[in-house]
Protein backbone atom coordinates (compact mmCIF):
# COMPACT_ATOMS: atom_id res chain seq x y z
CA UNK A 1 0.00 0.00 0.00
CA UNK A 2 1.36 3.08 -0.78
CA UNK A 3 2.35 5.99 2.00
CA UNK A 4 -0.63 8.53 2.13
CA UNK A 5 -1.90 10.86 4.31
CA UNK A 6 -4.42 13.64 4.35
CA UNK A 7 -3.75 16.81 3.52
CA UNK A 8 -3.72 19.41 6.41
CA UNK A 9 -7.21 21.64 6.32
CA UNK A 10 -8.77 19.11 4.98
CA UNK A 11 -12.28 19.80 4.58
CA UNK A 12 -14.19 17.12 6.55
CA UNK A 13 -17.75 17.31 7.14
CA UNK A 14 -20.68 16.40 5.98
CA UNK A 15 -23.95 17.21 2.98
CA UNK A 16 -27.47 17.98 2.97
CA UNK A 17 -30.00 19.45 0.81
CA UNK A 18 -32.74 21.71 1.92
CA UNK A 19 -35.72 20.45 0.84
CA UNK A 20 -34.40 17.25 2.02
CA UNK A 21 -34.06 18.40 5.86
CA UNK A 22 -35.86 21.58 6.78
CA UNK A 23 -39.48 20.97 6.72
CA UNK A 24 -41.43 24.46 7.30
CA UNK A 25 -42.24 24.58 3.59
CA UNK A 26 -44.47 27.62 4.22
CA UNK A 27 -42.97 29.06 6.70
CA UNK A 28 -41.53 33.08 6.65
CA UNK A 29 -42.87 33.45 3.07
CA UNK A 30 -41.36 30.40 1.44
CA UNK A 31 -43.23 29.68 -1.80
CA UNK A 32 -44.03 25.95 -3.05
CA UNK A 33 -40.81 24.31 -5.26
CA UNK A 34 -40.74 21.14 -7.09
CA UNK A 35 -39.98 18.94 -4.17
CA UNK A 36 -43.46 20.65 -2.18
CA UNK A 37 -45.10 18.70 -5.44
CA UNK A 38 -42.90 15.18 -5.60
CA UNK A 39 -44.59 13.04 -2.73
CA UNK A 40 -42.79 10.12 -4.09
CA UNK A 41 -39.37 11.02 -4.87
CA UNK A 42 -37.20 12.52 -7.91
CA UNK A 43 -38.29 9.64 -10.09
CA UNK A 44 -41.85 9.96 -9.94
CA UNK A 45 -44.96 12.10 -11.44
CA UNK A 46 -45.31 15.40 -9.84
CA UNK A 47 -48.84 15.57 -7.68
CA UNK A 48 -49.77 19.94 -8.44
CA UNK A 49 -52.86 18.58 -6.74
CA UNK A 50 -50.76 18.17 -3.45
CA UNK A 51 -53.28 15.07 -2.41
CA UNK A 52 -50.72 12.72 -1.61
CA UNK A 53 -48.51 13.09 1.88
CA UNK A 54 -45.33 14.17 1.54
CA UNK A 55 -42.42 13.96 3.98
CA UNK A 56 -40.46 16.56 2.28
CA UNK A 57 -43.20 19.47 3.51
CA UNK A 58 -41.90 18.91 7.43
CA UNK A 59 -38.74 16.72 6.71
CA UNK A 60 -36.51 16.63 10.04
CA UNK A 61 -37.35 20.01 10.87
CA UNK A 62 -33.88 21.52 10.29
CA UNK A 63 -35.74 25.25 9.68
CA UNK A 64 -36.54 24.78 14.01
CA UNK A 65 -33.58 22.49 15.21
CA UNK A 66 -30.21 23.84 13.14
CA UNK A 67 -28.40 24.92 16.11
CA UNK A 68 -28.83 21.85 17.78
CA UNK A 69 -27.69 20.22 14.93
CA UNK A 70 -25.09 22.20 14.03
CA UNK A 71 -24.26 21.75 17.74
CA UNK A 72 -23.89 17.98 17.00
CA UNK A 73 -22.18 18.60 13.50
CA UNK A 74 -19.20 20.43 15.84
CA UNK A 75 -19.25 17.85 18.22
CA UNK A 76 -17.60 15.66 15.57
CA UNK A 77 -15.74 18.20 14.69
CA UNK A 78 -16.86 18.94 11.10
CA UNK A 79 -14.58 21.69 9.20
CA UNK A 80 -17.07 21.53 6.43
CA UNK A 81 -20.66 21.50 6.27
CA UNK A 82 -22.62 21.47 2.50
CA UNK A 83 -26.03 22.98 2.87
CA UNK A 84 -28.62 24.19 -0.06
CA UNK A 85 -30.18 27.81 0.15
CA UNK A 86 -34.00 26.84 -1.08
CA UNK A 87 -34.45 29.12 -3.72
CA UNK A 88 -38.62 29.76 -2.54
CA UNK A 89 -37.60 30.71 0.66
CA UNK A 90 -35.61 34.01 -0.95
CA UNK A 91 -37.88 34.04 -4.31
CA UNK A 92 -41.26 32.77 -3.29
CA UNK A 93 -42.16 32.64 -7.10
CA UNK A 94 -39.16 33.15 -8.65
CA UNK A 95 -39.78 36.15 -10.71
CA UNK A 96 -39.77 38.99 -8.05
CA UNK A 97 -37.38 41.79 -8.01
CA UNK A 98 -36.81 41.96 -4.27
CA UNK A 99 -36.27 39.37 -2.14
CA UNK A 100 -37.92 37.89 0.96
CA UNK A 101 -35.83 39.03 3.69
CA UNK A 102 -36.95 36.84 6.27
CA UNK A 103 -35.90 33.90 4.18
CA UNK A 104 -32.37 35.30 4.23
CA UNK A 105 -32.64 36.01 7.67
CA UNK A 106 -32.49 31.97 8.21
CA UNK A 107 -29.54 31.25 5.95
CA UNK A 108 -27.79 34.65 7.96
CA UNK A 109 -27.96 31.96 10.61
CA UNK A 110 -27.51 28.98 9.99
CA UNK A 111 -24.16 30.37 8.70
CA UNK A 112 -23.47 32.38 11.50
CA UNK A 113 -24.05 29.35 13.73
CA UNK A 114 -21.90 27.20 11.42
CA UNK A 115 -19.18 30.15 12.06
CA UNK A 116 -19.42 29.79 15.54
CA UNK A 117 -17.64 26.82 15.66
CA UNK A 118 -15.38 27.16 13.01
CA UNK A 119 -17.46 25.19 10.46
CA UNK A 120 -16.47 26.37 6.53
CA UNK A 121 -19.82 26.46 5.03
CA UNK A 122 -20.48 25.12 1.41
CA UNK A 123 -23.40 26.43 -0.44
CA UNK A 124 -25.03 24.74 -3.21
CA UNK A 125 -27.34 27.35 -4.72
CA UNK A 126 -29.60 24.84 -6.75
CA UNK A 127 -30.55 21.29 -4.89
CA UNK A 128 -32.99 19.53 -7.09
CA UNK A 129 -35.55 22.67 -6.56
CA UNK A 130 -37.01 25.29 -7.89
CA UNK A 131 -39.84 27.41 -7.03
CA UNK A 132 -42.99 26.13 -9.01
CA UNK A 133 -43.85 29.36 -10.07
CA UNK A 134 -41.48 29.14 -12.88
CA UNK A 135 -42.38 25.69 -13.93
CA UNK A 136 -46.05 26.82 -14.27
CA UNK A 137 -45.16 29.97 -15.51
CA UNK A 138 -42.42 29.75 -17.57
CA UNK A 139 -41.82 26.14 -18.16
CA UNK A 140 -39.12 25.60 -16.20
CA UNK A 141 -35.43 25.67 -17.55
CA UNK A 142 -36.76 25.79 -21.24
CA UNK A 143 -37.62 29.33 -21.04
CA UNK A 144 -34.68 31.57 -21.17
CA UNK A 145 -35.88 33.86 -18.95
CA UNK A 146 -35.17 31.39 -16.02
CA UNK A 147 -31.62 32.44 -16.64
CA UNK A 148 -32.28 35.76 -15.60
CA UNK A 149 -33.82 34.41 -12.88
CA UNK A 150 -31.34 32.63 -11.54
CA UNK A 151 -28.98 34.98 -11.80
CA UNK A 152 -30.84 37.09 -9.55
CA UNK A 153 -31.06 34.45 -6.70
CA UNK A 154 -27.52 33.66 -7.35
CA UNK A 155 -26.54 37.06 -7.15
CA UNK A 156 -28.57 38.05 -4.06
CA UNK A 157 -26.95 35.13 -2.19
CA UNK A 158 -22.96 35.63 -3.25
CA UNK A 159 -22.82 39.45 -2.45
CA UNK A 160 -24.80 38.56 1.12
CA UNK A 161 -22.69 35.87 2.04
CA UNK A 162 -19.59 36.40 0.36
CA UNK A 163 -17.51 37.65 2.82
CA UNK A 164 -18.35 34.32 5.09
CA UNK A 165 -18.79 31.73 2.58
CA UNK A 166 -15.69 30.85 0.15
CA UNK A 167 -17.08 27.42 -1.12
CA UNK A 168 -19.87 27.55 -3.57
CA UNK A 169 -21.58 24.70 -5.97
CA UNK A 170 -23.79 26.22 -9.00
CA UNK A 171 -26.03 23.19 -9.03
CA UNK A 172 -26.39 19.78 -7.42
CA UNK A 173 -25.63 16.90 -9.83
CA UNK A 174 -26.46 19.06 -13.04
CA UNK A 175 -25.81 15.75 -15.45
CA UNK A 176 -29.54 14.51 -13.48
CA UNK A 177 -31.26 17.09 -15.73
CA UNK A 178 -30.78 13.73 -18.42
CA UNK A 179 -32.56 10.97 -15.77
CA UNK A 180 -35.07 13.31 -13.80
CA UNK A 181 -35.91 16.27 -15.75
CA UNK A 182 -38.69 17.47 -13.56
CA UNK A 183 -36.31 17.80 -10.38
CA UNK A 184 -33.46 18.63 -12.47
CA UNK A 185 -35.35 21.36 -15.10
CA UNK A 186 -38.87 21.66 -14.04
CA UNK A 187 -39.55 20.59 -17.13
CA UNK A 188 -43.06 18.84 -17.85
CA UNK A 189 -43.26 17.87 -21.68
CA UNK A 190 -46.04 17.64 -24.34
CA UNK A 191 -47.19 14.74 -25.99
CA UNK A 192 -44.88 14.40 -29.26
CA UNK A 193 -42.52 16.79 -27.96
CA UNK A 194 -38.67 15.91 -28.46
CA UNK A 195 -37.86 15.07 -24.86
CA UNK A 196 -33.92 15.14 -25.65
CA UNK A 197 -33.99 18.45 -27.49
CA UNK A 198 -35.93 20.12 -24.51
CA UNK A 199 -33.57 18.62 -21.88
CA UNK A 200 -30.62 19.86 -23.69
CA UNK A 201 -31.57 23.03 -24.27
CA UNK A 202 -32.36 23.56 -20.23
CA UNK A 203 -28.94 21.94 -19.83
CA UNK A 204 -27.66 25.05 -22.38
CA UNK A 205 -29.17 27.28 -19.66
CA UNK A 206 -28.40 25.89 -17.16
CA UNK A 207 -24.54 25.97 -18.60
CA UNK A 208 -25.09 29.73 -19.16
CA UNK A 209 -26.71 30.36 -15.37
CA UNK A 210 -23.75 28.72 -13.92
CA UNK A 211 -21.24 30.72 -15.47
CA UNK A 212 -22.94 34.02 -14.94
CA UNK A 213 -23.00 32.87 -11.09
CA UNK A 214 -18.92 32.06 -11.80
CA UNK A 215 -18.82 35.60 -13.26
CA UNK A 216 -20.72 37.62 -10.31
CA UNK A 217 -19.17 35.39 -7.46
CA UNK A 218 -15.42 36.45 -8.68
CA UNK A 219 -16.11 39.88 -9.69
CA UNK A 220 -17.02 40.59 -5.87
CA UNK A 221 -14.50 38.25 -4.62
CA UNK A 222 -11.75 36.70 -7.12
CA UNK A 223 -10.75 33.98 -4.78
CA UNK A 224 -13.93 32.92 -4.21
CA UNK A 225 -13.82 28.89 -5.28
CA UNK A 226 -17.45 28.25 -7.54
CA UNK A 227 -17.50 24.44 -8.85
CA UNK A 228 -20.06 22.30 -10.86
CA UNK A 229 -21.42 19.27 -9.52
CA UNK A 230 -21.50 16.23 -11.31
CA UNK A 231 -23.44 12.81 -10.10
CA UNK A 232 -20.01 10.76 -10.79
CA UNK A 233 -21.63 7.45 -12.60
CA UNK A 234 -17.86 5.58 -13.94
CA UNK A 235 -18.95 2.62 -16.03
CA UNK A 236 -16.96 -0.82 -16.36
CA UNK A 237 -17.75 -2.64 -19.61
CA UNK A 238 -18.83 -6.27 -18.69
CA UNK A 239 -16.05 -7.97 -20.70
CA UNK A 240 -13.28 -7.16 -22.44
CA UNK A 241 -15.24 -7.38 -25.34
CA UNK A 242 -14.41 -3.92 -27.48
CA UNK A 243 -18.08 -3.00 -28.14
CA UNK A 244 -18.77 -3.37 -24.26
CA UNK A 245 -15.43 -0.81 -24.04
CA UNK A 246 -17.08 1.37 -26.43
CA UNK A 247 -20.35 1.38 -25.09
CA UNK A 248 -18.82 2.70 -21.23
CA UNK A 249 -17.00 5.25 -22.43
CA UNK A 250 -20.17 6.12 -24.17
CA UNK A 251 -22.03 6.08 -21.20
CA UNK A 252 -19.62 7.97 -19.26
CA UNK A 253 -19.76 10.72 -21.94
CA UNK A 254 -23.44 11.50 -20.96
CA UNK A 255 -22.46 12.19 -17.36
CA UNK A 256 -18.79 13.92 -18.67
CA UNK A 257 -20.37 15.95 -21.18
CA UNK A 258 -21.92 18.65 -18.29
CA UNK A 259 -18.31 18.80 -16.41
CA UNK A 260 -16.90 19.42 -19.77
CA UNK A 261 -18.69 22.06 -20.66
CA UNK A 262 -18.52 23.73 -16.85
CA UNK A 263 -15.06 22.90 -16.37
CA UNK A 264 -13.62 23.32 -19.94
CA UNK A 265 -15.35 25.72 -20.87
CA UNK A 266 -16.75 24.31 -24.44
CA UNK A 267 -19.01 22.16 -26.18
CA UNK A 268 -17.17 18.80 -26.80
CA UNK A 269 -16.59 17.96 -30.01
CA UNK A 270 -18.69 14.39 -29.14
CA UNK A 271 -21.86 16.00 -28.20
CA UNK A 272 -21.70 18.04 -31.90
CA UNK A 273 -21.69 15.11 -33.08
CA UNK A 274 -23.80 13.73 -31.28
CA UNK A 275 -26.43 16.48 -31.24
CA UNK A 276 -25.96 16.18 -35.70
CA UNK A 277 -26.83 12.77 -35.35
CA UNK A 278 -29.55 13.20 -32.88
CA UNK A 279 -31.30 16.50 -35.07
CA UNK A 280 -30.60 18.21 -31.78
CA UNK A 281 -30.14 22.08 -32.42
CA UNK A 282 -29.49 24.47 -29.71
CA UNK A 283 -30.41 27.92 -29.50
CA UNK A 284 -27.55 30.04 -28.03
CA UNK A 285 -27.89 33.84 -27.83
CA UNK A 286 -24.43 35.78 -29.00
CA UNK A 287 -22.16 36.19 -26.25
CA UNK A 288 -22.90 32.54 -24.84
CA UNK A 289 -19.88 31.01 -25.75
CA UNK A 290 -17.76 33.38 -24.93
CA UNK A 291 -19.53 33.20 -21.22
CA UNK A 292 -18.99 29.42 -20.84
CA UNK A 293 -15.25 30.06 -22.07
CA UNK A 294 -15.13 33.35 -20.25
CA UNK A 295 -16.41 31.63 -16.61
CA UNK A 296 -15.54 28.29 -15.85
CA UNK A 297 -15.32 26.55 -12.52
CA UNK A 298 -12.91 26.45 -9.88
CA UNK A 299 -13.30 23.16 -9.14
CA UNK A 300 -15.00 19.86 -9.74
CA UNK A 301 -17.07 18.88 -6.84
CA UNK A 302 -18.96 15.23 -7.15
CA UNK A 303 -21.29 12.47 -5.93
CA UNK A 304 -20.49 9.07 -5.52
CA UNK A 305 -22.17 6.36 -4.53
CA UNK A 306 -21.82 3.45 -6.83
CA UNK A 307 -20.03 2.12 -9.89
CA UNK A 308 -21.97 1.10 -13.30
CA UNK A 309 -21.53 -1.38 -15.70
CA UNK A 310 -22.39 -1.35 -19.70
CA UNK A 311 -22.48 -4.08 -22.01
CA UNK A 312 -23.66 -4.75 -25.73
CA UNK A 313 -25.17 -8.24 -25.17
CA UNK A 314 -28.66 -8.76 -24.58
CA UNK A 315 -27.76 -11.46 -22.05
CA UNK A 316 -26.04 -9.35 -19.72
CA UNK A 317 -28.41 -6.24 -20.48
CA UNK A 318 -31.40 -8.20 -18.43
CA UNK A 319 -28.94 -8.67 -15.53
CA UNK A 320 -30.36 -5.20 -14.00
CA UNK A 321 -29.75 -3.41 -10.80
CA UNK A 322 -31.34 -0.67 -9.28
CA UNK A 323 -29.22 2.44 -8.48
CA UNK A 324 -28.57 6.38 -8.06
CA UNK A 325 -31.35 7.14 -10.23
CA UNK A 326 -31.43 4.31 -12.77
CA UNK A 327 -31.11 0.97 -13.19
CA UNK A 328 -28.31 -1.10 -14.36
CA UNK A 329 -26.61 -3.97 -15.52
CA UNK A 330 -25.15 -5.85 -12.42
CA UNK A 331 -21.53 -6.04 -11.24
CA UNK A 332 -21.23 -9.68 -10.22
CA UNK A 333 -17.98 -9.14 -8.48
CA UNK A 334 -20.18 -6.57 -5.99
CA UNK A 335 -22.57 -6.71 -3.20
CA UNK A 336 -25.03 -3.99 -2.93
CA UNK A 337 -27.04 -2.05 -0.13
CA UNK A 338 -30.25 -2.76 0.74
CA UNK A 339 -31.64 -0.41 -2.24
CA UNK A 340 -29.53 -2.06 -4.80
CA UNK A 341 -26.97 0.11 -5.08
CA UNK A 342 -23.74 -1.22 -5.25
CA UNK A 343 -21.05 -0.81 -3.34
CA UNK A 344 -17.49 -0.32 -5.25
CA UNK A 345 -14.78 1.82 -3.02
CA UNK A 346 -12.42 1.48 -5.49
CA UNK A 347 -14.34 2.69 -8.17
CA UNK A 348 -13.92 5.91 -5.72
CA UNK A 349 -10.19 5.77 -6.31
CA UNK A 350 -10.79 5.23 -10.21
CA UNK A 351 -13.27 8.10 -10.65
CA UNK A 352 -10.95 10.63 -8.50
CA UNK A 353 -8.12 9.77 -11.44
CA UNK A 354 -10.43 10.48 -14.46
CA UNK A 355 -11.48 13.38 -13.09
CA UNK A 356 -7.94 14.77 -12.06
CA UNK A 357 -6.51 13.63 -15.22
CA UNK A 358 -9.02 15.40 -17.47
CA UNK A 359 -9.07 18.61 -15.30
CA UNK A 360 -6.53 19.08 -13.38
CA UNK A 361 -8.18 21.22 -11.14
CA UNK A 362 -8.76 20.58 -7.56
CA UNK A 363 -11.77 17.61 -6.60
CA UNK A 364 -14.33 17.80 -3.68
CA UNK A 365 -15.70 14.66 -2.81
CA UNK A 366 -19.24 16.47 -1.45
CA UNK A 367 -21.40 13.27 -1.24
CA UNK A 368 -20.94 9.55 -0.19
CA UNK A 369 -22.58 7.35 1.97
CA UNK A 370 -24.67 4.32 2.85
CA UNK A 371 -28.06 3.92 3.02
CA UNK A 372 -29.43 1.21 5.20
CA UNK A 373 -32.30 0.63 8.10
CA UNK A 374 -30.87 1.08 11.18
CA UNK A 375 -32.62 -0.28 14.27
CA UNK A 376 -32.38 1.57 17.72
CA UNK A 377 -31.87 -1.04 20.64
CA UNK A 378 -33.16 -1.50 24.03
CA UNK A 379 -30.70 0.69 25.82
CA UNK A 380 -30.90 3.69 22.99
CA UNK A 381 -27.49 2.84 20.93
CA UNK A 382 -27.64 1.88 17.17
CA UNK A 383 -25.03 -0.65 16.04
CA UNK A 384 -24.41 0.88 12.31
CA UNK A 385 -21.28 -1.39 11.78
CA UNK A 386 -22.15 -1.59 8.46
CA UNK A 387 -22.29 2.15 8.00
CA UNK A 388 -18.76 2.73 9.48
CA UNK A 389 -17.68 -0.44 7.39
CA UNK A 390 -19.24 1.59 3.67
CA UNK A 391 -17.54 4.68 4.73
CA UNK A 392 -13.69 3.19 5.64
CA UNK A 393 -13.79 1.34 2.73
CA UNK A 394 -14.32 4.59 0.96
CA UNK A 395 -12.01 6.60 2.57
CA UNK A 396 -9.53 4.57 2.76
CA UNK A 397 -9.85 4.38 -1.30
CA UNK A 398 -9.70 8.55 -1.12
CA UNK A 399 -6.49 8.33 0.38
CA UNK A 400 -4.92 6.03 -2.68
CA UNK A 401 -6.33 8.93 -4.59
CA UNK A 402 -4.48 10.83 -2.99
CA UNK A 403 -1.25 8.66 -2.56
CA UNK A 404 -1.84 8.80 -6.61
CA UNK A 405 -1.29 12.61 -6.95
CA UNK A 406 -4.99 13.73 -6.96
CA UNK A 407 -5.53 17.14 -5.42
CA UNK A 408 -8.64 16.22 -2.93
CA UNK A 409 -9.76 19.21 -1.44
CA UNK A 410 -12.48 17.85 0.99
CA UNK A 411 -14.94 14.95 1.94
CA UNK A 412 -18.52 15.54 3.03
CA UNK A 413 -20.50 12.59 3.25
CA UNK A 414 -24.25 12.41 2.54
CA UNK A 415 -26.82 12.98 5.03
CA UNK A 416 -24.58 13.40 8.44
CA UNK A 417 -28.22 13.51 10.14
CA UNK A 418 -30.85 11.30 9.15
CA UNK A 419 -33.10 13.06 5.84
CA UNK A 420 -35.33 12.21 3.53
CA UNK A 421 -33.99 10.19 0.47
CA UNK A 422 -34.35 12.26 -2.79
CA UNK A 423 -34.99 9.14 -4.72
CA UNK A 424 -37.88 7.17 -2.84
CA UNK A 425 -38.90 10.07 -0.14
CA UNK A 426 -38.36 8.09 2.78
CA UNK A 427 -36.88 8.40 5.65
CA UNK A 428 -36.00 4.92 6.60
CA UNK A 429 -33.34 4.87 4.19
CA UNK A 430 -31.06 6.63 6.79
CA UNK A 431 -27.25 8.21 6.26
CA UNK A 432 -26.52 9.31 9.18
CA UNK A 433 -24.31 9.63 12.15
CA UNK A 434 -27.10 11.00 14.20
CA UNK A 435 -30.34 9.25 14.02
CA UNK A 436 -33.79 10.76 13.85
CA UNK A 437 -36.43 9.43 15.33
CA UNK A 438 -39.24 9.96 12.47
CA UNK A 439 -40.46 7.97 10.17
CA UNK A 440 -41.58 7.82 6.84
CA UNK A 441 -44.94 8.23 7.54
CA UNK A 442 -43.63 11.74 9.85
CA UNK A 443 -44.63 10.18 12.65
CA UNK A 444 -42.18 9.50 16.04
CA UNK A 445 -40.82 12.50 18.34
CA UNK A 446 -38.34 13.74 15.93
CA UNK A 447 -35.73 13.66 18.59
CA UNK A 448 -31.67 12.95 17.84
CA UNK A 449 -29.82 9.94 18.96
CA UNK A 450 -25.98 9.35 18.46
CA UNK A 451 -25.22 6.48 16.08
CA UNK A 452 -21.92 4.27 16.42
CA UNK A 453 -20.43 5.75 13.90
CA UNK A 454 -20.64 9.09 15.22
CA UNK A 455 -17.54 8.43 17.42
CA UNK A 456 -16.07 6.82 14.78
CA UNK A 457 -15.97 9.75 12.47
CA UNK A 458 -15.45 12.02 15.27
CA UNK A 459 -11.86 10.24 15.48
CA UNK A 460 -11.51 9.94 11.93
CA UNK A 461 -11.63 13.68 11.54
CA UNK A 462 -9.71 14.21 15.01
CA UNK A 463 -7.12 11.66 13.29
CA UNK A 464 -7.44 13.97 9.75
CA UNK A 465 -8.33 10.45 8.76
CA UNK A 466 -5.22 8.37 9.95
CA UNK A 467 -7.29 6.13 12.61
CA UNK A 468 -10.19 4.72 10.51
C1 LIG B 1 -27.90 12.27 -4.59
C2 LIG B 1 -28.58 13.57 -4.26
C3 LIG B 1 -28.93 13.76 -2.84
C4 LIG B 1 -29.16 12.51 -2.05
C5 LIG B 1 -28.33 11.33 -2.44
C6 LIG B 1 -28.76 10.01 -1.86
O1 LIG B 1 -28.26 11.87 -5.87
O2 LIG B 1 -27.80 14.69 -4.64
O3 LIG B 1 -29.90 14.76 -2.72
O4 LIG B 1 -30.40 12.32 -1.59
O5 LIG B 1 -28.22 11.17 -3.82
O6 LIG B 1 -29.85 9.52 -2.58
P1 LIG B 1 -31.17 9.00 -1.89
O7 LIG B 1 -31.59 10.09 -0.98
O8 LIG B 1 -32.13 8.75 -2.95
O9 LIG B 1 -30.78 7.77 -1.15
Amino acid sequence: MKAATFPEGFLWGGAVAANQLEGAYQEDGKGLSTADVSPNGIMSKPDFSMKEFNLYHEAIDFYHTYKEDIALFAEMGFKAFRFSIAWTRIFPNGDETTPNEKGLAFYDQVIDELLKYNIEPVITISHYEMPLGLVKDYGGWKNRQVVHFYERFAKTILERYHHKVKYWMTFNEINVLLHAPFTGGGLLFEAGENKEQAIYQAAHHQFVASSLAVKAGHALDPSLQIGCMIASMVTYPYTSKPEDMFAALEQDRKTLFFSDVQSRGYYPSYIKAYFKEKGIEIEMEAGDLDLLREHTVDYIGFSYYMSFVASTDPEHLKLQTAGNLFAGVENPYLEASEWGWQIDPIGMRTVCNQLYDRYQKPLFIVENGLGAIDQIEEDGSIQDDYRIDYLRAHIEQMKLAIADGVDLIGYTSWGPIDLVSASTAELKKRYGFIYVDRDSNGKGSNKRYKKKSFSWYQNVIATNGEQL
